[in-house]
Parts: structure tokens; C-alpha cells; sequence
């Protein structure tokens, strides 16, 4: 058995910033993010988001927890965005809570079911196993939210990479709208 030393982070409210830095930074490009909108990517080299792991061991009995800088900005219309992942293991459960600025969580069963949460200073979102995440910015600050979830969660992308993801969120003016992702296939597209 190892048992860990106890410690204390300082995570900055507006940036997101862990002091002292820990973990991995992990920087997410529109490159990294091609054919997950609707439009083609204007400009791969555009920073959309940064994530700043804290540095915790990674057993089913341990918490991992990062702060995700969301940047403000749109492809088209609709507006950035993180890539999504189920969690490998897929019963793995995650706590989002929002430090500032404003988004949307959405949520996805792999049956195409949904939800939608509300992200801005203070709501503290819970993801229960099973359910899909990606986090869109809809403000013109960067959103920034620090996630707590179980150390062996693991990552699966390839899910949302191949189906999409059953919404998207547009500027409709000064609205925020959600709409059907025409691009979405509940089930994985034929090779
Ligand atoms: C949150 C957590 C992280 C995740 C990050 C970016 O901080 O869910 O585990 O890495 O958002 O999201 P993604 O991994 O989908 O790019
Ligand atoms: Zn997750």
C-alpha cells in the first residue's frame, strides 16, 4: 500500500493557473479538433483550450484534478469547444465545478440520449458514469472550470471522434442556440 502526502494546490479563479504547477500542461489546437464542427477548421493552428493536470497517483481508489482555460471564439458559428470524451471506463463518474466565465455542458448517453447543464461562476456539475462530456463556451472570457473524477477513468475520444455528438451550440445574434449536430450518428459509420 502507498499512501500519499497530503497537499494544497493555489488554483487561480480568473486563469485557471495551478501554483506550484504540477501535472501535464496539455494544449488542445483547432488542428486537434478536425471535422468536430461544422465548418472546416479556419485556422489550425488557433489555441482553443489548455488543461493543467494536478499531480496525483492514478489508482480506481485515487481523485485526478485539472483546470480547463476554455478560450472565447467561434468556427462559423458555433462556439468553441472541448473535443468530448467518454471515460474508458465507462461507469467512472466526474464533478465539474465552474471558477469563471460562461458555457454549456453537454452530456451524452452512447444511445443518443442528452442533456445540456448550465456553466458559469459557482455550479458545481455532476457527470455521472456513462454519460459523454465535451464543454462549450459561450461567453467572450475564456471559461474556466476546475474537474474532479475518479484516477482510472481513462480517456476515450474515438467514440466521439467517429459519431459526434448528438448537439450543438450556435450564436443566433445575441442567443445561445442549441440545435441537432447534423453530422451525428448514434451508431459508428461504416469503413
Ligand atoms: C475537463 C476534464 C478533463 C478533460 C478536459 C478537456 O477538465 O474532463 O479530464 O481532459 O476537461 O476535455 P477533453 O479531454 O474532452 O479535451
Ligand atoms: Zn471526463
Amino acid at each position: 500500500m502507498t499512501i500519499t502526502n497530503p497537499f494544497t494546490a493555489h488554483v487561480d479563479l480568473g486563469s485557471g493557473q495551478i501554483d506550484p504547477p504540477a501535472g501535464p500542461l496539455v494544449s488542445r489546437y483547432l488542428r486537434d479538433m478536425e471535422g468536430m464542427y461544422q465548418l472546416p477548421i479556419p485556422n489550425p493552428d488557433r489555441l482553443v483550450y489548455d488543461v493543467h493536470y494536478l499531480d496525483t497517483p492514478t489508482s480506481s481508489s485515487d481523485l485526478s484534478a485539472c483546470t480547463t482555460i476554455l478560450y472565447p471564439g467561434r468556427v462559423g458559428d458555433e462556439f468553441h469547444m472541448t473535443k468530448g470524451h467518454f471515460h474508458a471506463v465507462r461507469d467512472r463518474a466526474e464533478f465539474y465545478f465552474t471558477l469563471s466565465g460562461e458555457g454549456r455542458l453537454l452530456l451524452a448517453l452512447e444511445d443518443g440520449g442528452h442533456e445540456t447543464l448550465d456553466m458559469r461562476p459557482g455550479t458545481a456539475n455532476y457527470i455521472p458514469g456513462h454519460w459523454g462530456h465535451r464543454s462549450v463556451n459561450v461567453g467572450d472570457d475564456p471559461l474556466v472550470f476546475f474537474a474532479v473524477f475518479i484516477a482510472d477513468a481513462g480517456y476515450d475520444y474515438a467514440t466521439i471522434e467517429s459519431r459526434g455528438f448528438p448537439l450543438i451550440v450556435q450564436a443566433d445574434g445575441d442567443h445561445v442556440t442549441l440545435a441537432p449536430n447534423p453530422r451525428y450518428s448514434p451508431v459508428d459509420p461504416l469503413p
